[in-house]
């Protein structure tokens, strides 16, 4: 990995934005394509997702909707020591998905004046996993639990069609699925897909969703900005990257290993170390260089590594380490500090922070009871990982009675009247005065 050394510099004053490692990514370019292949599924539905299948994965599947008994298959296939650690996966990814549901909460303004604010799910969202290179029940997991805490009816899942498997879905997908208790699966991907879950295609009986979730490639993601609006998305969940804070007291042997896990999922990968012992930096690249040579995925990974993504940034003390991790705004961090908790203080943006030594992200993206599908690209200063709240809206209920309305009826009739709305006011005043005509007409 190269070396940033950003000792001695005043990073107050310095452009951190410039400074920090970053993966150039041209989603924008990728729009105009997408655009094409949403408007084909607009138009031609069924037929122009199965040309976009062939077109795009050498495969026409005989039908877009998967059927019961191919998913029930794809159950029964699999091992069963991933069944269980699905099963034990889901279930924590349920504890902690069900802590995301905010209660209802009513505020009481005045005698008989309320509002309330309840947590309202979408009546159904869809859910996009990829095929291709990322094959991930855990992302199915990641995306249809939080969805049925929220309490979403109705989910729909939708993922390519695969040569090698006549067209269906990838089966570990079509597994967790099952697993979930999700029946309605699509074969089709791409940004055709996208549209197709924005749009519905009407003659294969898809209903058009609320919000579509889930990663994807540049395609899907352009698709994604692209039908913004007509429904909600999540956070833009890209290429991986992880980013340690590590001091001399870390072990470079695991702190390696972690930056290798997230490297090993894509060339353009993203791994950074950022410490304050340049000892530390030289024992991690060491060893990072003996399990690269031997790791299964060492050539996908050693690209990563070399990439310019990737990086040593070497800082002053912990609180540079911070400033420069906030500057970043990582998915993933990990502190490997002689006190991770003091550390965390001094962090304001990341999309997970996984504390200590016994916390590496590999646990995240499979069973701790959080999210794995998480802001990247600097996203986490705005935005959070995917979760039940991703789902849900909040929706205000509004009661008065008509002591409470009568008392503020004055102030609505002022406000009105400096808005030149008079029809606001009198709307209030209707309330009085019908009151007083009835008891004069009867
Ligand atoms: N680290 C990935 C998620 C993942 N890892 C899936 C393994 N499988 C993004 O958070
Ligand atoms: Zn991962």
């Amino acid at each position: 990995m190269r070396t940033i050394d950003l000792r001695g510099i005043d990073l107050a004053t310095a452009d951190l934005r410039t400074l920090v490692p970053r993966p150039a990514l041209n989603i924008a370019r990728a729009s105009d394509a997408a655009a094409e292949l949403i408007e084909a599924v607009r138009h031609d539905g069924a037929q122009a997702l199965l040309a976009q299948s062939e077109r795009f994965d050498g495969i026409r599947p005989d039908h877009l909707r998967v059927s019961a008994a191919a998913i029930a298959a794809a159950v029964d296939g699999l091992a069963p020591e991933v069944r269980a650690a699905l099963d034990e996966a889901i279930a924590r990814v349920r504890q902690g998905s069900a802590a995301q549901v905010p209660p209802s909460r009513t505020t009481t303004l005045a005698d008989g004046a309320s509002v309330v604010q309840r947590w309202q799910p979408v009546s159904r969202a869809g859910l996009y996993v990829p095929g291709g290179k990322a094959v991930y029940p855990s992302s199915v997991i990641m995306n249809v639990v939080p969805a049925q805490a929220a309490g979403v009816p109705s989910l729909a899942i939708a993922s390519p069609a695969q040569k090698e498997f006549g067209g269906l879905p990838h089966p570990t997908i079509l597994a967790a699925a099952g697993l979930l208790g999700v029946d309605e699966v699509w074969a089709m991907g791409g940004a055709g897909a996208i549209g197709a879950l924005a749009y519905g295609v009407p003659d294969e009986g898809l209903a058009p969703v609320q919000v579509i979730t889930g990663p994807g490639n540049i395609y899907v993601t352009a698709a994604k900005r692209l039908v913004r609006g007509v429904v909600g998305i999540d956070a833009e969940a890209g290429t991986t990257e992880i980013l340690v804070i590590a001091d001399r007291t870390a072990d470079p042997v695991l702190v390696a290993a972690d930056l290798l896990s997230q490297a090993e999922h894509d060339e353009a990968a993203a791994s950074v170390l950022v410490t304050d012992s340049a000892e530390l930096a030289d024992a991690v690249q060491r060893a990072l260089e003996q399990r690269v040579a031997v790791t299964a995925n060492s050539e996908r990974a050693a690209t990563a590594l070399a990439g310019p993504q990737s990086a040593i940034m070497l800082v002053d003390d912990e609180v540079a380490a911070a400033t420069v991790s906030n500057a970043y705004g990582p998915e993933h961090l990990e502190l490997h500090t002689a006190d991770p908790h003091a550390t965390l203080a001094n962090i304001t943006d990341a999309g997970a922070i996984f504390l200590g030594g016994y916390s590496p992200v590999s646990l995240g993206d499979y069973i701790a009871g959080s999210n794995h599908v998480l802001p990247t690209g600097g996203a986490a200063r705005f935005s959070s990982a995917l979760g039940a709240y991703s789902f849900l809206r909040p929706q205000q209920i509004i009661e008065y009675d008509r002591a409470a309305l009568a008392s503020v009826h004055g102030h609505i009739v002022a406000v009105a009247t400096a808005e030149a709305l008079p029809a606001h006011g009198e709307a209030v005043t209707a309330r009085f005065e019908a009151m007083l005509d009835r008891s004069k007409t009867l």
